[in-house]
């Protein structure tokens, strides 16, 4: 089944801005780039996950979807979140990513394969199992038994991976939890009690420790939307 994201990140990057450095680290010095956001998106969950790992300070503008502002509609070509203002417009989750781990990536989250093929699953069958299942009601075709069965099937395949706590090996979490974790919580939350007794262990321990961390309380924190005029909100 093709993937929804045709774009390969390893062999297609998004350009970066040269010298384009704004770490919290450094206490600024330049403006920092402006993140339109939504809270609960998962897609946007990911992208404030590797901003933060980055140690990047971005200008949060947080986006009401359904009063999307006229300085947002102007910026995203796709009038999705997230999209990222920093020279050029980062209108992909995982351009964002890569491009802020691209500047900094003090914990080496990016990865090659399988990393990447990885990540493309999931956002293709994964997120479509997910939507089906989430929105049955809005697919009357679709059985949302089988497609839950089909995702839990996809997760229990990253049981084997997930010896050490994260995907890939013995280290702390990386692009790829970062970039699946955002929707198996989405998941999960569609009827928690029954995914923690149907979830295979590894993968229920890999959920609990990403809902219990600061890391996902960090990029969680509530924030009232951003109106032109507001004074920045520099996050983190
Ligand atoms: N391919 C995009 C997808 C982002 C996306 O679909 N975001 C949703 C929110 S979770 C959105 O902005 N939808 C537009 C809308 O609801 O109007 C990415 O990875 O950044």
């Amino acid at each position: 089944m093709p993937v929804a994201h045709p774009r390969h990140y390893l062999t297609d990057p998004p350009a970066l801005v040269a010298g384009g450095f704004f770490l919290a680290s450094n206490g600024g010095g330049m403006t920092p780039p402006v993140l339109y956001s939504f809270r609960r998106c998962p897609y946007a969950i990911r992208a404030r996950l590797a901003l933060a790992s980055a140690g990047m300070t971005v200008e949060l503008r947080e986006v009401v979807l359904r009063d999307k502002p006229q300085a947002f509609l102007k910026a995203s070509p796709s009038a999705t979140v997230p999209c990222l203002v920093a020279g050029e417009v980062l209108d992909e989750s995982l351009d964002i990513m890569l491009w802020s781990l691209g500047q900094n990536d003090p914990e080496g989250g990016v990865m090659g394969e399988p990393a990447p093929g990885l990540i493309a699953r999931f956002d293709g069958e994964f997120k479509r199992a997910l939507d089906l299942t989430k929105y049955a009601v809005r697919h009357p075709d679709s059985d949302p038994e089988q497609t839950r069965a089909e995702a839990m099937k996809m997760l229990g395949t990253l049981e084997g991976q997930l010896a050490n706590g994260w995907l890939f090996g013995d280290r702390p979490p990386s692009l790829p939890d970062f970039a699946i974790l955002p929707f198996v919580r989405q998941f999960a939350m569609i009827d928690k009690p029954r995914f923690d007794a149907e979830a295979t262990p590894r993968v229920s321990a890999w959920l609990e420790t990403f809902l219990a961390s600061d890391r996902l309380a960090n990029v969680m924190q509530k924030r009232p939307a951003w109106q032109p005029g507001d004074a920045p909100v520099y996050w983190p």
